[in-house]
């Protein structure tokens, strides 16, 4: 494989599944804190509240960083340390922390890609609507011009939000993830207003004038297959489309939502926190988008869960996601189709032409761990699908392997390991898998051919 120089190679992380200290130096709660809390919410009654201790390993995880040789690493702030009740006061102490982080990858030449909202709300804006409050769009633009004004010296790479989708369907529809809220209009409010609150952070990161800094969001991307040809199968898989990629990528880069939400949506269609302002602000050029893929869904139509339309929450689309092609799985149960980034991005690049150039800013998987972390199967999962983002014909401009670390999978706990370093979760310590030094002399490969 080659890719054009300057390609970046890097490896993804968040801050509530990696950093810990959820209660130290003023750190404010989130909703994850208060969903993990929730008895069954997580399994095994898992909570992020010491996760991989990175908030005190922080220097040991970068010397891991800089060993593996990647040119870049993504992170995510979180809110709560920074602005504990959300807004108003700003806890120094939080800055400081990233600070540190943002200095020590810059002296290893490692270029820092910071997301602003990795799914973590301060609680005490959820207290007030969460994100099916408008106002939560404009404290979200305060918050990121807060943190862009601490480190735009240091970093040039601005996310405002991670997978918007599973903040809003995922938190406020499915209630599979904080705050566990099972809702049909409150959900796609959400959408909304997580997209005009990404927007709006733009413009504000914008307004503090400073030289070359680049802007971007990232988005989840999983193609949907229908399972068969027929017309209903067809449409059941338009409408999953609109649900998990276009009701996103629509407003985003062609201004306007998909139109076909009228009709998905009838009883709910009570678009009214839309103001007609909104569209524009969303559109806002950006310098990048960053793409996630996992797996590709294989879709069916099939009845509504909720009969009354009026009751339904904004999922229930009359779609069927679990039929499952017959091909080896991950151990999240994900089918493993590395064939389906090649078609995410094309995609993306297809019904948006002017696409700004694109990251890959997670991939990975989870297998069972085998006798002295020789994770054949993640190395093969790697090298798949690096081949199939370089068989996409599109500007695309790095890589981002996920994860770093083991981390908190989120409602799965610490079941689910995703990381090239294993962390004994008992005492702290590290030890790279074989896909470490894979990654790492495969980078080592690319530098010495391009
Ligand atoms: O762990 C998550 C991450 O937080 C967001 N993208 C998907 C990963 C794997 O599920």
């Amino acid at each position: 494989m080659s890719f054009p120089a300057g390609f970046r190679w890097g490896v993804a992380t968040s801050a509530y599944q990696i950093e810990g200290a959820a209660a130290l130096d003023g750190r404010g709660p989130s909703i994850w804190d208060t969903f993990a809390a929730v008895p069954g919410a997580v399994a095994n009654g898992d909570t992020g509240e010491v996760a991989a201790d990175h908030y005190h390993r922080w220097a040991e995880d970068v010397r891991l960083l800089v060993d593996l040789g990647v040119d870049a690493y993504r992170f995510s702030v979180s809110w709560s340390r920074v602005l504990p009740e959300g807004r108003g006061k700003v806890e120094q102490r939080g800055l400081d922390f990233y600070r540190r982080l943002v200095d020590t990858l810059r002296d290893n030449d490692v270029e820092p890609f910071l997301t602003l909202y990795h799914w973590d709300l301060p609680q005490a804006l959820e207290d007030e609507g969460g994100w099916r409050n408008r106002d939560t769009a404009g404290w979200f633009a305060d918050y990121a011009a807060t943190v862009h004004e601490a480190l735009s010296d240091g970093v040039s790479k601005w996310t405002t939000l991670n997978e918007p989708y599973c903040s809003s369907v995922v938190g406020y529809a499915e209630g599979r993830h904080a705050p566990g809220a099972r809702e049909g209009h409150g959900a796609l409010a959400a959408v909304h207003h997580l997209l005009l609150g990404h927007g709006l952070a733009v413009q504000s990161m914008r307004a503090n004038g400073v030289a070359g800094q680049e802007f971007g969001i990232v988005l989840n991307q999983s193609p949907t297959v229908p399972v068969t040809d027929s017309p209903a199968d067809v449409a059941a898989a338009v409408r999953q489309d609109v649900l998990l990629r276009r009701q996103f990528t629509d407003p985003l880069f062609g201004g306007e939502y998909p139109p076909e939400m009228e009709s998905m949506y009838g009883a709910l269609t009570d678009f009214s926190f839309r103001h007609d302002e909104d569209l524009s602000i969303i559109g806002q050029p950006l310098d990048y988008v960053g793409l996630n893929y996992y797996y590709r869904l294989h879709v069916a139509d099939a009845p509504h869960r909720e009969p009354d339309p009026a009751k339904r929450t904004a999922h229930d689309i009359g779609v069927d996601t679990s039929q499952l092609p017959n091909v080896q799985r991950t151990g999240m149960g994900w089918p493993v189709e590395p064939e389906g980034l090649t078609t995410a991005l094309t995609d993306l690049k297809a019904r948006h032409p002017h696409l700004p150039p694109i990251y890959v800013t997670e991939n990975g998987c989870v297998f069972p761990d085998t006798e002295g972390f020789l994770d054949n199967d993640r190395i093969t999962f790697l090298r798949d699908h690096i081949a199939a983002a370089q068989a996409a014909d599109v500007d695309l401009r790095g890589y981002f392997c996920w994860s770093l670390l083991d981390n908190f999978e989120w409602a799965h706990g610490y079941k689910h390991r995703f990381g090239l370093i294993h962390v004994d979760y008992q005492t702290q310590e590290r030890t790279p898998r074989a896909s470490y030094h894979w990654y790492r002399d495969f980078i080592k490969a690319q530098r010495q051919d391009s």
